[in-house]
């Protein structure tokens, strides 16, 4: 049955969740002329993409209307999950207040979707979350059903692997990890992930592909935390790390370059590996390489910060100004969430500094979880850079000048390595 549509390319496909991963997913089936319905609990959205509006600043509203030509839309009415054959979860996995995973998302998605499902549908859970969560969470409900994975349902994790705010990498050109809780389930899921993906890599278990994609996003906080607190270390011996990073990066096999920051954000990076630690803990393992990083990683805002005071507290001048170039929790997107832009922006406030930031992608900030900000984006003018008594760079988008900054600036903090060189001796490269 359902093997029979995809091979004719009659299958409808609902992608659950149109964020970051969820719409380009959803717009590369459309592009391959397969139905694809968008399903999400925000309005807004809903509305924005039915009018070919997008929301994100990698789509374009252009291939919001290809796609609608295709016959792509979206809808927030679970009722037409009956119509679907695959589908597609891609909803936030999130962290509670205590760093524990929150399944709040998939939880409530899954609930919206049981009253519809029917025989030889396939679910695809694609959000980043801890080993086990396909077959302790989802499978049991589809048995209460009655339905039989692999003979009249099909059940596979497949991870998402984009990178968000990078153009050149085309997410078909990505690989493609899936599985399935039975032989039938991976053989489908393939067929499905085959028609957008070039290379679908095929792992044994749900449990290994979840697993898989942890590695992935452990891997970069690890690194992140080692190259943040080696940055600590090389301004204390007065030796730039950049230098060094860009001279190891010469070594053509064993080493990958990470490069210290003014923190970690994004929805992944600080988030998953604690789904690992959490997992870990239930099996009583201590995952102390997680733990150490998160630590680090999110101890950088803080000392950037106390940098900041000590530069100004021995003249007597009051509240200083201080402009933040880029908020976003890295260079080329409008993502907020986690960013340890919106961090230092709060602690600069509540330490008395004048504070402004500019941020092409960020008219305004809005009201987020635990801060309410109230800023809103200023244009970087010569008059706005001589009365600063700092620039401080934490997002360094491509869309700055930076050569007219350093011209017109008394005092540059460049947390990201954007200038190599310093003439007028204007950059403060240590956080020491
Ligand atoms: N960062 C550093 N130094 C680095 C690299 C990153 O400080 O050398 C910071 C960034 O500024 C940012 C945070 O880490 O604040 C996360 O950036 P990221 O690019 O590592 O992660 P995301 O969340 O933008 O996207 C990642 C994907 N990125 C890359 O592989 C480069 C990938 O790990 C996942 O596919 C994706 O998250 C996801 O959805 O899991």
């Amino acid at each position: 049955m359902l093997k029979k549509k995809i091979k004719n390319n009659k299958e409808i496909i609902g992608v659950f969740g149109l964020g970051y991963i969820g719409l380009p997913l959803a717009l590369n089936f459309s592009k391959k002329k397969i139905k694809t319905y968008g399903f999400d609990t925000d309005i807004i959205k809903i509305n924005k993409l039915n009018k070919s509006q997008s929301y994100l600043s990698n789509i374009s509203s252009k291939e919001i209307l290809k796609a609608k030509k295709n016959g792509f839309f979206a809808t927030s009415d679970y009722s037409l999950v009956k119509k679907l054959d695959v589908i597609i979860i891609c909803v936030p996995t999130p962290l509670t207040q205590n760093k524990k995973p929150d399944l709040r998302y998939i939880k409530s998605t899954l609930k919206s979707l049981l009253p519809f499902l029917k025989k030889y549908q396939l679910i695809s859970l694609e959000s980043t979350t801890y080993p086990g969560t396909t077959n302790e969470i989802i499978l049991p409900e589809l048995e209460k059903k009655g339905f039989e994975i692999g003979k009249n349902f099909y059940l596979s994790f497949s991870p998402e692997r984009l990178d968000p705010g990078i153009k050149k990498v085309l997410i078909q050109n990505i690989p493609k990890i899936t599985s399935g809780i039975t032989t039938q389930c991976l053989q489908i899921s393939s067929k499905i992930y085959q028609k957008v993906y070039k290379k679908v890599v095929k792992v044994s278990s749900t449990q290994a592909a979840e697993t898989t994609k942890l590695l992935e996003n452990v891997y970069r906080a690890v690194n992140i935390g080692l190259v943040n607190e080696l940055k600590i270390l090389t301004d204390k011996l007065n030796l730039n790390i950049h230098e060094i990073i860009n001279a190891a990066s010469t070594k053509p096999f064993g080493f990958v370059p990470f490069y210290p920051g003014p923190g970690l954000g994004g929805h992944c990076i600080p988030i998953d590996p604690y789904y690992l630690s959490w997992k870990a803990e239930n099996v009583g393992i201590k995952t102390r390489f997680i733990k150490l990083a998160g630590e680090i990683n999110s101890s950088i805002p803080k000392i950037i910060v106390k940098k900041i005071k000590n530069i100004f507290n021995k003249s007597k001048k009051r509240n200083y100004k201080i402009l933040v170039l880029g908020v976003t929790y890295k260079k080329n997107i409008n993502d907020l969430r986690e960013s340890p832009g919106i961090k230092i922006l709060d602690l600069l406030k509540k330490n008395k500094f004048k504070v402004s930031y500019s941020d092409p992608f960020i008219p305004k900030i809005p009201k987020l979880r635990n801060y309410n900000l109230n800023l809103k984006s200023v244009k970087v003018t010569t008059k706005l850079l001589k009365k600063s008594d700092l620039i401080l760079i934490v997002a360094d988008h491509d869309k700055f000048n930076y050569k007219f900054i350093y011209k017109f600036s008394k005092l540059i903090l460049d947390t990201r390595g954007v200038y190599k060189t310093d003439l007028k001796n204007k950059i403060v490269y240590s956080f020491n």
